[in-house]
């Protein structure tokens, strides 16, 4: 038996999440086009006959923090450094090279392997994953480096086999049937966080979180499993507030369908959903919002 931790670490929308959901198979991490969609560290479990793979899915790494939020963002990345034994390095190909990119800071007190992970390779020709490679390891200690699509899971089998073969043997941490370390209303709440970075520009994803304040598993009048969630969305000002409801709450309403839809999806029951807006003064930077919120 063969297990391990193996974190994934990169700069915001590098792919890390595409990546950890490909590699366990399952929707787990929430995805979206825009930068800092994941907020946490979430785990994803993988087992097998003769093996378990902890990854741990991370935000991205936040060059320079504006507010207390970004800060625990970064720390959830500098914690994955003592317990991992392998690291992923994400690397979206596309992106310039920045000489200044703070994931060197981070793999400086690594000691684990480093597998540095060339995602998006979709969008580039062949030699320009060799020029990135060799760009990285002019400056990083990476112990190989592979090119993959995890949106199109171009190379993530392969990528798995090299990360099992670097797992030290030791016993499952986790029961074979365990998926994560989360709560389902975790991912209640994500789902809708999604379906907000989708639906809203500019600031508004940024100064939103979601809090589930109640989810019951009931049944319909007619005996249909129903999940009966209750969620508050807690926006920084009154003004954003006002955005997120839209004119005649047309905004809410459309969120409330989007989010509703992918619940039942991700449940596989049928969901009744409520949105509340709550305003919680400049919660980003206010220490006790952000251990309520589970920052800190
Ligand atoms: N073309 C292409 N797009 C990809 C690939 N992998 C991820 N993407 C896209 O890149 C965007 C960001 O993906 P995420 O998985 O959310 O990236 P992330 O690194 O988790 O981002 P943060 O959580 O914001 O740090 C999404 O629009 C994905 O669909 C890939 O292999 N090829
Ligand atoms: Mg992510």
């Amino acid at each position: 038996m063969k297990s391990g931790f193996v974190n994934i670490i990169g700069r915001p929308n590098a792919g890390k999440s595409t990546l950890m959901n490909a590699l366990v198979g399952e929707r787990m991490s929430i995805i979206t086009h825009k930068p800092q969609t994941t907020r946490h560290r979430i785990m994803g479990i993988l087992s097998g006959p003769e093996f378990q793979i902890v990854f741990s899915d991370t935000p991205g790494y936040v060059k320079k923090p504006s507010y207390k939020m970004h800060e625990a963002m970064n720390r959830f990345v500098e914690g994955t450094v003592e317990d991992a034994d392998v690291m992923l390095l994400v690397h979206d190909v596309t992106e310039e090279l920045e000489d200044d990119n703070p994931v060197f800071q981070v793999l400086k007190d690594c000691t684990a392997p480093v597998i540095l992970v060339l995602n998006k390779k979709d969008l580039v020709q062949p030699q320009r994953i060799e020029d990135v490679a060799g760009w990285w390891r002019k400056r990083a200690k990476i112990t190989e480096y592979t090119g993959i699509s995890a949106l199109k899971g171009e190379g993530t089998a392969e990528l798995r086999e090299r990360v099992l073969s670097y797992l030290p043997e030791g016993p499952a941490y986790y029961p074979e049937d365990q998926l994560t370390d989360r709560p389902e209303r975790f991912f209640a709440a994500e789902i809708i966080r999604e379906k907000i970075f989708v639906l809203y520009d500019d600031e508004i994803p940024y100064s939103c979180e979601v809090g589930i304040e109640s989810f019951q598993e009931t049944k319909t009048k007619d005996g249909v499993p129903l999940a009966r969630i209750f969620a508050n969305i807690y926006v920084m000002r009154e003004s954003q507030k006002a955005i997120v409801l839209g004119k005649q709450g047309l905004a809410i309403k459309k969120l409330g369908t989007y989010a509703r839809k992918a619940l039942e999806d991700f449940l596989q029951t049928r969901v009744y959903l409520e949105l509340t807006v709550k305003v919680r003064d400049n919660w980003r930077d206010d220490d006790r919002s952000l251990q309520r919120m589970g920052y800190q």
